[in-house]
């Protein structure tokens, strides 16, 4: 049985039988070790996040401002092409975390995540954290096709890059358990909609949460925790395949 991503890649024309044969393979390698992690992360009892977005649409923000819950305990993981800068932007928040750079790569894999995974375990973070945040590369297509196995996939869109990207980036939307708007504070410069992606989400992937945020407004921050307390509560696990 193939599933819709490889029947679509059967009937391109622009590739041939030989191109189907090894994305097919690269991806099924990728999404058994996601399913090694899972397995991983519930021997654990830790609840995992998958953060992707565009570069600059505020995940680390976020992470930094969600360090103030102390009923939400997480440990991050951060993919960046290059630099310690984000890990070293948590750590002063008190946050352990531990930094992938993945060279040229635009996005995580699993076998990546496993590397940075065992040394958080060697830390003692992973006994002491609920919650596991992964902080994709900023890249609005790439991350959205690979499984890292996380329970949630939480997608951000900042008002600068405008209200219409849902419908323009559907791969990546597709993947997402909530979306969040992102620096609201800015929504009226930009005249950026929110009802424009939310009408754009009901026609792709209806009943996702969206939730707006403002790292200038602390308590917009409060009902994005609320429900990621929820969902770990319920223990929701995605159903998006890659
Ligand atoms: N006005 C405003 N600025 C914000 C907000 N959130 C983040 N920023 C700013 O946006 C810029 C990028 O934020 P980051 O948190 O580094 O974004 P990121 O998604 O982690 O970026 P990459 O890791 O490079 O993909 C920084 O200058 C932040 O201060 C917000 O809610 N409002
Ligand atoms: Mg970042």
């Amino acid at each position: 049985m193939l599933d819709t991503r490889t029947q679509s890649l059967n009937n391109n024309p622009n590739l041939s039988k030989k191109d189907v044969k090894v994305v097919e393979k690269i991806l099924s390698k990728n999404d058994l070790k996601a399913l090694e992690m899972k397995k991983r992360y519930a021997q654990d009892s830790l609840y995992v996040l998958n953060f992707m977005s565009s570069p600059g649409s505020g995940k680390t923000t976020l992470l930094e401002n969600l360090a103030s819950f102390e009923d939400f305990k997480f440990c991050v993981i951060e993919g960046d092409l290059q630099t310690n800068r984000d890990a070293d932007r948590l750590v002063k928040k008190g946050v352990v975390a531990q930094q992938i750079t993945t060279g040229e790569a635009c996005h995580l894999e699993a076998a990546m995540i496993e590397g940075a995974y065992d040394i958080l375990k060697q830390k003692g973070a992973i006994a002491q954290s609920d919650y596991l945040v992964i902080e994709n590369v900023g890249n609005l297509v790439c991350p959205s096709s690979y499984n890292l196995g996380a329970a949630m996939n939480i997608v951000l869109l900042s008002t600068p890059e405008g209200d219409d990207k849902v419908l323009k980036y559907p791969t990546m939307f597709l993947c997402a358990d909530a979306v969040v708007v992102s620096k609201a504070d800015l929504m009226d410069v930009f005249g950026f909609r929110v009802a424009q992606v939310q009408e754009d989400m009901d026609k792709l992937k209806p009943q996702t949460p969206i939730f707006t945020l403002s790292a200038k407004d602390p308590h917009s921050l409060q009902a994005f925790k609320d429900f990621l307390v929820q969902r770990r509560d319920q223990n929701y696990q995605s159903e998006h395949s890659f």
